[in-house]
């Protein structure tokens, strides 16, 4: 039987493109020559698989499901899968793949650091020593910050917040959460409005799905409520916060600092955070270790090859579940 067609929507790790290359005849969107859409209206009726991820900069939307109308499979590289018009996809009948789990640990050690690093200025603190400041000037001021008097509001509690959570407690913390639901078999407190939490807590973490329904959630009235001590670290999408209300208020000193793994234009960061000094700023390294990148693109293989191979695939996400190829 003829091998079914694959496309990817940009440059795939090397473990993803030898694990597809067996089971499928594979079209590269980002080697398309001149124009996209022509390649697309060429190629998209043979299209059954896309594999594709944040880190492509593509849109999987409505128009490019109705270019490939036998695509019956997306497999996400990312537990994210907000590039992903999932309503179109659900419409159509077409299963999203994603790879949660896999990716929790790694991205809650990576959030503690960044949340460390924020609270303590380390970055800042290394930089004085790297440009020769310890010698000519003195020892790296105080730090404002610490994380011994701070009170922690998880914006978002899934999987990955509750990891992060964990890690946070095991610091001595408080941790109370918002989420639209509470979550069963937790004690932690349950806020349902976001600006009441950001009232009663100092340092807010943000990992939670991107996408329409959080849009801006960290806005203006939020960054407000959460005051001068606070502190907001994001490391879900940079769509969940209003970035020039971020901006304006670390420039005007109404919040005191925050930590960003994660941007609106991605890898194009506003020119305005990279001339604040109260901002640390990640270049989206959440899952960015060679053990998890590479068991997450395992997950993205074994998901894609099960269609393949006309078995059900592993992680389906919630609004496309499997109902048969
Ligand atoms: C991915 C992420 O590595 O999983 C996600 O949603 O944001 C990262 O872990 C990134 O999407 C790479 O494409």
């Amino acid at each position: 039987m003829a091998k079914p067609t694959l496309l990817t929507t940009g440059p795939m790790m090397a473990l993803i493109e030898d694990g597809i290359a067996e089971a499928f005849i594979v079209q590269r969107l980002h080697e398309a020559k001149g124009d996209r859409q022509a390649f697309l209206r060429r190629i998209g009726p043979q299209v059954r698989a896309i594999c594709t991820g944040s880190h492509t900069g593509v849109r999987t939307d409505a128009a490019m499901m109705d270019l490939c109308p036998g695509l019956k499979i997306i497999g996400n590289f990312g537990v994210g899968y907000d590039t992903i018009e999932i309503p179109a996809a659900a419409q159509r009948g077409i299963v999203i793949t994603n790879t949660p789990d896999v990716l929790t640990e790694e991205v809650a050690d990576t959030t503690l650091g960044l949340l460390l690093g924020t609270v303590r200025e380390l970055y800042q603190a290394e930089k004085w020593l790297r440009d020769g400041r310890w010698t000519k000037d003195g020892d790296y001021r105080l730090t404002p910050a610490s994380l011994r008097d701070r009170n922690v509001g998880m914006v978002g509690f899934g999987r990955i917040g509750r990891a992060i959570a964990r890690r946070i407690e095991a610091f001595g913390l408080e941790v109370s959460y918002f989420a639209r639901n509470p979550q069963p078999g937790v004690s932690n407190r349950y806020y349902p409005h976001l600006v009441a939490m950001a009232r009663d807590v100092d340092t807010l973490v943000a990992i939670l799905p991107g996408g329409p329904a959080t849009h801006n959630l960290i806005d203006a009235a939020v960054l407000e409520a959460l005051g001068p001590r606070g502190i907001l670290i994001n490391v879900a999408r940079g769509s969940v916060v209003d970035e020039a209300a971020l901006i304006a208020a670390l420039r005007a000193r109404t919040i005191l600092a925050a930590g960003l793994d994660v941007y609106v234009s991605e890898p194009n960061i506003n020119p305005a955070l990279l001339e604040l000094d109260n901002v640390t700023l990640y270049p989206h390294v959440g899952s960015a270790t060679i053990h998890t990148r590479n068991a997450m693109g395992q997950l993205v293989v074994d998901n894609l090859i099960a269609y393949a191979e006309a078995r059900p695939p592993k992680t389906p996400v919630p609004e496309t579940p499997f109902r048969g190829w």
